[in-house]
């Protein structure tokens, strides 16, 4: 199926990858400035599919700081090391030791835990945009999973079960959290954490999202330790089930946004040994609490 938009200005299309989960949008160039048609049609598209995919895009900090900001503010990353000189919001997901050497940790270890970015915070990061400048000759993807379909699955009994909770959130609180090497923004290092809706509902569409976090979901409020950590395992397991999980497979030039409201992702590492893998990134926040 491919639906198409067409103004004056544009002709774009949408491939769905995957039903109400991922789409590739043909036919923009988002190395200029879009015209109001084209953000539209992409923030339509988005409530749709929480990850889209944009092919042969060639942008550099600026030009990539600038598409995101049509979605909301831009968050400076919180590990101090990855950002761009001159353009804090703009950071790198990158194996390149500044010598130029690959370093392995970044090649297939670092962020392969399913996460959402910033669910600590009170107003957790909505999306981020990643930009492949080098990307592996194989492997080296990122995964999603879909929480909103998961929701959607959710037998019943499960269901009213657990959409009274609430989590607290904690920075590497989770079952799969580790403290990372890099040096962190110091208010998010000892940031006191937050407390969200376990399923929240998304305020343009009003459906509902599982939200917890293996890696910044600390527990469940108000049930005793063992019950908390049941919950979460279970809910865990049920978002990442195979069913609800895609992995792109970056090639050079890819855009790829995704809403961090109702997904998860991971590295899916898998790259060759020694080959480069460099991400240009930006974050959005939207000004929204998690209800
Ligand atoms: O390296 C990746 O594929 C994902 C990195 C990540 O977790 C992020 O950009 O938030
Ligand atoms: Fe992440």
């Amino acid at each position: 199926m491919i639906e198409a938009a067409k103004t004056e200005r544009m002709e774009c299309a949408v491939r769905p990858l995957r039903a109400g989960f991922v789409a590739e949008i043909d036919g923009i160039n988002l190395s200029q400035k879009l015209s109001v048609e084209e953000v539209e049609f992409v923030r339509e598209t988005f409530r749709e599919f929480p990850v889209l995919i944009f092919h042969d895009q060639s942008l550099d900090p600026p030009a990539l700081m600038a598409f995101g900001s049509n979605f909301g503010t831009l968050a400076p990353h919180t590990q101090l090391k990855y950002r761009v000189p001159d353009y804090p919001a703009c950071s790198l997901v990158t194996n390149r030791e500044p010598d130029g050497r690959v370093d392995e940790f970044g090649q297939n270890s670092r962020a392969v835990a399913f996460h959402s970015d910033g669910s600590f915070k009170a107003v957790p990061d909505a999306i981020t945009i990643l930009h492949g400048i080098e990307v592996p000759s194989s492997g080296g993807g990122t995964e999603f999973a879909d929480c909103r379909a998961a929701w959607d699955a959710l037998p019943d009994d499960w269901r009213q079960r657990v959409q009274p909770l609430k989590a607290r959130h904690r920075l590497h609180k989770g079952v799969s959290g580790t403290p990372g090497p890099a040096k962190r923004a110091p208010e998010v290092e000892n940031h006191p954490g937050s407390v969200h809706p376990v399923v929240r509902t998304l305020p343009e569409s009003g459906r509902r999202s599982i939200y917890v976090n293996p890696v910044h979901t600390e527990c469940v409020e108000g049930v005793g330790a063992d019950e908390s950590r049941e919950l979460l395992a279970a809910l865990i397991a049920h978002c990442t089930a195979p069913a609800f999980r895609h992995v792109h497979g970056w090639r050079r030039g890819d855009v790829v946004m995704w809403d961090q409201r109702c997904t998860l992702h991971r590295a899916a590492g898998g790259a060759p040994a020694g080959e480069a893998r460099v991400l240009l990134r930006v974050m959005i926040v939207t000004g929204e609490a998690p209800v």
